[in-house]
């Protein structure tokens, strides 16, 4: 029996290979629950796909894979985005494997299931909703030549008439299922994180979500005890510690919440995980609690903007109270994603704004990541069955690239003749044209990522960047994708934010600011060889040192505390180092001159005695410490904020450089030959010459 995955990684319009993977947990469960009797093959068509070159090979080759095995049945998994594709695999595998019974599930399959049916005659059965009982019953009746008819949840062809048996009821005990069948999954040891699912439904009704009602909405959540098996025991087997723990809203009983951190308090914390949860089911106890517990990032999903869209597509969120709660998570070290949706058929202008405005708010707010998305049509959502019959194709395809994979021209005729099968390929009516949002949702996302404090300083001053849009359009004109992802989008941005507000101090500051990082990001220059014969202090990949006028990190901290900047310190040239941070963040981080000097080395990849040398020759100390224990403190610092890193002497590098050796090497070249001995503990408080004096974060 051969498994195979939905094809779900977002898919960039016009690039193949980009988008984030996660194992399959839906078929990685079936496939725990069969093993014992069937011989199971997983195929995950995701890493197959982020692997390929382009869509014709990763065709060719996924019918090569599926086929391999000559199964007796195959079952594929769906959702929206990868349906074209996972329908035309299947119709390639059924030609090949004419005896082979084709089974789909998973979350699009189950809700398109009749006209599926109805279209495709390749595709035996749907099975829908979770078949954690109801598949191996499938399989016994398909394997055995028994009945499967009265199957709940089947959906299945009766001559020409689909026959859709009463829904099955959802999986209560989740902590009687097995471990998914992770071990299956090729490839899984090179996994630096894993998703690990929690628990299933959720009991709010939100109109444009898909899953509300997938999983009845009937709330459950696996004992804290059980997950925390879970997670020791993916550790153990592929020592992993950052999980992804899946569940569209975790945060519904906070009594468990606060038992299951508590459970992993009590065992020193020992992993990272993320999660989904709404701002109204979480309160600022709860977020410290959880970032204790070994929450580093929780998806948020915020929807809209407005307030009267929140009660219109009935997510009812309090928008004051969670721009509160974004904070407070914030300041407990949290990451965020605070995602928004545009492009509902009832959003007005004002609404629109509204959105933008909740978006500039996040701006300042360092761990918070806001993200606005244009909402897509899936099926059998309230939203979607409303506007049904004004769903659209929208001119030039716009929409595609939302909804993952690249299209081809078949894919395009598929979805051109099944607009029941493929909603989320149509447009939902809207005023101004998912082109518009399309390009607003670039200039703002670009903007952030390429140059957040210009972002920020336009807000403050206008408190509109809807207009300031307009504006920009007025002067660059109708963007493409690929102009927003440019540098020249951002020396664009540049020169407009500066002729747009000429007089404002802190906005030049930035403009400076992002002009000397955006000169650096187009000179990077190849890096230099690293000599042979002596340890070589290098900055650490993705760090840059930038020297710029003006405070930066001032106005940064003056816009997160929503007061106007002191313009008192605009003429101090500064060097900051900048790191990237997670994602579409980057760190900017300022330090003491001692600091800075050594980081001035480690760019240009001095060896360890040149930068001793250097410090004995201007005859730098620091109470009683020598230049040779400062250097040395300092570069342990620095190697453990992940700023620099130390490029081993050649004999280390032919020998394989470990830590270890990496150590002792320094340990000896410390003692006379050829760098200071990294025996000083880093002085932490802030007379040392090394503490980090400011941090914000950029983009
Ligand atoms: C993790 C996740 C992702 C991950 C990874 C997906 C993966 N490899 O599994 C990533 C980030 C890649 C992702 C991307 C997207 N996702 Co997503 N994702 C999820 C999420 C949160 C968890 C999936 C999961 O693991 N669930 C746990 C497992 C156990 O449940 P399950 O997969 O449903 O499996 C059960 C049943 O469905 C069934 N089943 C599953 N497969 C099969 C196969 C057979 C043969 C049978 C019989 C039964 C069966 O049995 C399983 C056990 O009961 C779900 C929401 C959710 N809570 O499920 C959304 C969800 C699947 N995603 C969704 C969407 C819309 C997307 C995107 C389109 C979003 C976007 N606009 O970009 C993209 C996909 C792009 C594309 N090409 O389509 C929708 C799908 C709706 C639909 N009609 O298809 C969901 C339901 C969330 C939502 N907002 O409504 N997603
Ligand atoms: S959007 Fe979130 S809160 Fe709303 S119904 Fe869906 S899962 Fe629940």
């Amino acid at each position: 029996m051969t498994l195979v995955s939905a094809l779900g990684v977002y898919q960039a319009a016009g690039v193949v290979g980009s988008g984030e993977y996660s194992p399959p947990l839906g078929i990685l469960t079936l496939a725990a629950l069969i093993r014992d009797r069937y011989a199971v093959e997983i195929v995950d068509l995701d890493r197959k796909w982020l692997r390929s070159k382009d869509k014709a090979s990763f065709h060719r080759s996924a019918v090569e894979v599926i086929g391999a095995a000559e199964p007796q049945v195959l079952g594929f998994s769906s959702v929206s985005g990868g349906y074209p594709e996972t329908i035309r695999l299947i119709e390639e595998c059924s030609r090949r494997l004419p005896d082979a019974t084709v089974v789909m599930g998973g979350p699009q399959a189950s809700v398109v299931d009749v006209p599926t049916l109805e279209a495709f005659p390749f595709i035996d059965f749907i099975l829908r909703g979770e078949a954690d009982e109801t598949f191996p019953m499938l399989l016994q009746g398909i394997t055995q030549g028994g009945e499967v008819r009265n199957i709940a949840g089947l959906s299945y062809r009766d001559g020409h008439r689909i026959v859709r048996n009463a829904n099955a009821s959802p999986t209560l005990d989740l902590d009687g299922l097995p471990l998914a069948a992770y071990d299956l999954l090729p490839g899984i040891e090179d996994l630096k994180a894993l998703p690990l699912e929690i628990g299933r439904g959720c009991p709010f009704a939100c109109r444009f979500c898909a899953t509300n009602d997938y999983f009845r909405r009937r709330f459950r959540l696996k004992s804290a005890k059980r997950t925390f098996e879970q997670m020791r025991q993916l550790n153990a087997l592929y020592g992993v510690a950052v999980f992804d723990l899946v569940h569209d809203m975790l945060t519904v009983d906070r009594r468990k919440v606060v038992e299951f951190c508590e459970l992993l308090i009590d065992a020193g914390s020992p992993f990272q995980w993320s999660c989904a949860a709404r701002t109204d089911c979480v309160d600022r106890d709860l977020l410290h609690l959880m970032k204790k517990a070994g929450c580093a990032d929780i998806f948020f999903g915020m929807e809209t903007g407005s307030q009267r869209m929140q009660h219109v597509i009935d997510k009812n969120l309090d928008l004051n109270e969670a721009r509160l709660i974004l904070r407070e998570a914030d300041d407990a070290g949290l990451l965020t994603t605070a995602s928004l949706i545009t492009g509902y058929p009832e959003e007005t202008l004002e609404d629109l704004r509204e959105t933008v405005r909740f978006f500039s708010d996040m701006l300042p707010l360092k761990g918070v990541d806001p993200q606005i998305n244009i909402l897509v049509a899936l099926p059998e959502t309230p939203l979607t069955t409303q506007y049904k019959d004004r769903l659209f194709l929208d001119e030039g395809w716009t929409g595609i690239a939302e909804n993952g994979c690249l299209q081809d021209a078949t894919d395009q005729m598929l979805i051109a003749a099944h607009p029941d099968i493929f909603p989320n390929f149509y447009a939902f009516p809207c005023l101004t044209g998912r082109d518009y949002l399309r390009r607003l949702r670039d200039f703002l996302f670009y903007g952030m990522v390429r140059c957040s404090g210009v972002m920020q300083v336009m807000y403050r001053i206008s408190k509109d960047l809807l207009a300031v849009f307009d504006l920009w359009e007025e002067h660059y004109g109708r963007g493409t994708h690929a102009y927003y992802e440019s540098l020249q989008y951002a020396q664009d941005l540049l020169r407009f934010a500066e002729s747009r507000y000429p007089n404002d101090e802190s906005l030049a500051v930035m403009a400076r600011f992002y002009r000397a990082v955006l000169r650096d990001a187009e000179s990077a220059a190849p890096e230099p060889p690293a000599a042979l014969d002596r340890p070589i202090a290098a900055l650490a990949k993705g760090v840059r040192l930038v020297t710029t006028q003006g405070d930066v990190n001032a106005v940064f901290r003056a816009l997160r505390e929503g007061v106007d900047p002191d313009t008192a310190s605009v003429d101090r040239s500064v060097t900051v180092a900048i790191r990237a941070g997670s994602v579409n963040r980057s760190e900017i981080l300022e330090f003491p001159p001692v600091t800075q000097a050594i980081l001035r080395h480690a760019e240009k990849r001095s060896t360890i005695d040149e930068i001793v040398r250097d410090f004995q020759e201007q005859d730098i100390r620091h109470g009683k410490f020598t230049p040779e224990q400062i250097v040395a403190a300092a570069i342990e610092m620095l190697e453990k904020l992940r700023l620099l890193r130390i490029l081993p002497a050649a004999a280390a590098t032919h020998t394989g450089s470990s830590p270890k050796s990496r150590n002792r090497k320094r340990r000896e070249a410390g003692s006379g030959k050829h760098a200071p001995a990294i025996a000083l503990a880093a002085p932490t408080e802030a007379s040392s010459p090394f503490h980090i004096l400011d941090s914000a974060a950029s983009r």
